[in-house]
């Protein structure tokens, strides 16, 4: 009855004489823009891509303890900085390497909050020194993150090997949720919740000692979760179990070389984490994380940073293969990151700075083989190529899925790198391409070695000589570079080309 009512309703307004009006008041497609390749980003998460490149900081009870995965039992008192931790000191120095926020851990599976919560005693609250119970790492984290003009976000485990309710409902209302509600307090502007995959099993569970298993789908209350931080932090990504970006799968800082940012939710991560799925339902972007340190997550004694070279690899076959860098800084026993991580992550800035340094595709001239015709308030041009305005692109028209772009100059110019980036927010769309370069104007050489031309995605860097390990050899000196896209879901949308 209710619907009779409703459609008669719809009919009547649908026979207003008005209703020609409003059509003629929308028309068509005047920008005469491209139709999205579904699945495409949510806002937040197209926000979350550009930071590309940020920190993530393993520090708290295993700190001190020594261990990767504390049992639960470890005693407040244990908890004893050295100095005052010191978020600040943390944030400039991976500024300084060129990230672009980081993600702190503020509980690990052991339970322990490092800062003041109602939610349970095993929290800074009952540290042992006046540095332990003075630490707030969200709060302090947080606020430097504001200041340096980063992004931040959190780190808490929803596996807790120290509270006597895990495994239970009041776990997941009394205690998980009330935490993330809490953490919300020291900033609603958090750009990514890491929630760790890590669930269930053994612990001292407030003395049980037992080992409790849950099924991580459904026992946190995701959904429900989800949609109440994204009320408090609308753009929040809420990684892993949240569903809303992917792990690549390995802990190397290694993408796969083609890699969708499209998924299928029910896939395991650990099998397709590096190369996504061409047809993914699903827009869920890979996320590597990694160590840029020789043990594991937590400051251990003895430990020493990579090489800012092995570093810079790393980003290579991250950001340069369409998925995020989130590279692991920790903080020792006093709170601070120890002089020999500062001095590397200040190397891996210096080597980012002076490779991408000059960008010649700004110096060419452009020609296109085919470019979309133009709308009313938008043009789809080649100099939409190298203006950094991420919101316009080249483009061709509707079933040209094929294109040359060539880039000139009259000198020669020492090249070693092509960047890439398309549209994303009409989804990701090329799945095939080459790059030549010409030194005399007429003779072509293929460019990248063995290396799979195949996925674009948000960003990719292609070293010219073929090699992520060495790829800063001896320049190719060109006059000319030409880049040419074989195979595209439907006309291919550029937002950036760089030539380095
Ligand atoms: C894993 C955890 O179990 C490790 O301890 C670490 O936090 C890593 C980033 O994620 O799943």
């Amino acid at each position: 009855m209710k619907q009779t009512i409703l459609l008669t309703a719809a009919c009547a307004l649908l026979a207003l004489p008005g209703r020609a009006q409003l059509q003629d008041a929308v028309p068509a497609n005047p920008d005469n823009e491209p139709v999205p390749v579904h699945p495409v980003p949510s806002h937040r998460q197209q926000v979350w891509q550009e930071t590309e490149f940020y920190a993530f900081f393993h520090y708290g009870m295993n700190t001190y303890t020594g261990v990767e995965w504390g049992y639960g039992n470890e005693a407040e008192s244990t908890f004893a900085p050295t100095g005052a931790p010191d978020p600040e000191q943390w944030l400039t120095a991976v500024q300084a390497a060129g990230m672009k926020g980081g993600i702190a851990v503020v509980k690990h599976h052991d339970g322990f909050c490092l800062w003041p919560t109602e939610t349970t005693t095993h929290s800074v609250k009952n540290a042992g020194n006046d540095y332990g119970k003075q630490t707030n790492i969200p709060r302090d984290f947080a606020a430097a993150a504001k200041k340096l003009g980063m992004k931040y976000g959190f780190y808490v485990s929803p596996w807790d090997r120290n509270s006597e309710h895990y495994g239970t409902d009041k776990y997941v209302s009394e205690v998980f949720l009330r935490q993330c509600a809490e953490l919300a307090q020291y900033g609603t502007d958090q750009f990514e919740m890491w929630f760790d995959g890590a669930n269930g099993g053994d612990g001292y569970y407030g003395g049980r000692n037992t080992t409790v298993s849950v099924d991580r789908e459904t026992y946190y209350d995701i959904p429900n979760l989800r949609d109440s931080i994204h009320k408090v932090c609308p753009d929040c990504v809420m990684w892993g179990v949240g569903g809303e970006a992917r792990w690549i799968g390995n802990e190397d800082g290694e993408a796969g070389e083609t890699n969708w940012c499209t998924e299928n939710r029910g896939s395991a991560p650990e099998k397709n984490g590096m190369y996504g799925s061409e047809n993914g339902w699903f827009w869920l972007p890979g996320e590597s994380d990694a160590k840029m340190t020789n043990q594991g997550w937590f400051w251990h004694d003895g430990e020493s940073p990579l090489t800012a070279a092995r570093l810079f690899q790393m980003y290579l076959e991250t950001v340069g293969r369409n998925a995020t860098l989130i590279l692991n800084c920790p903080p020792d026993k006093s709170g601070k990151l120890p002089n020999a991580t500062v001095g590397v992550l200040n190397q891996l800035g210096t080597l980012l700075r002076n490779r991408f340094a000059t960008d010649y595709a700004k110096q060419a001239t452009i020609e296109a083989s085919a470019t979309r015709a133009a709308g009313a308030s938008r043009n789809y041009g080649t100099s939409n190529l190298t203006d950094d305005d991420k919101d316009t692109y080249w483009a061709t028209d509707d079933g040209v899925k094929e294109a040359t772009l060539t880039f000139t100059w009259d000198e020669a110019k020492p090249l070693r790198y092509v960047e890439l980036m398309e549209f994303v927010p009409k989804g990701q769309r090329i799945r095939g391409f080459r790059i030549e370069t010409t030194a005399d104007g007429s003779t072509w050489t293929k460019r990248g070695g063995s290396i799979q031309t195949t996925t674009v995605g948000y960003k990719r860097i292609i070293p010219l000589n073929g090699s992520t390990a060495n790829s800063y050899g001896a320049a190719i000196n060109a006059k000319g570079l030409r880049i040419t896209i074989t195979d595209s879901k439907a006309c291919p949308l550029l937002r950036k080309i760089a030539i380095y």
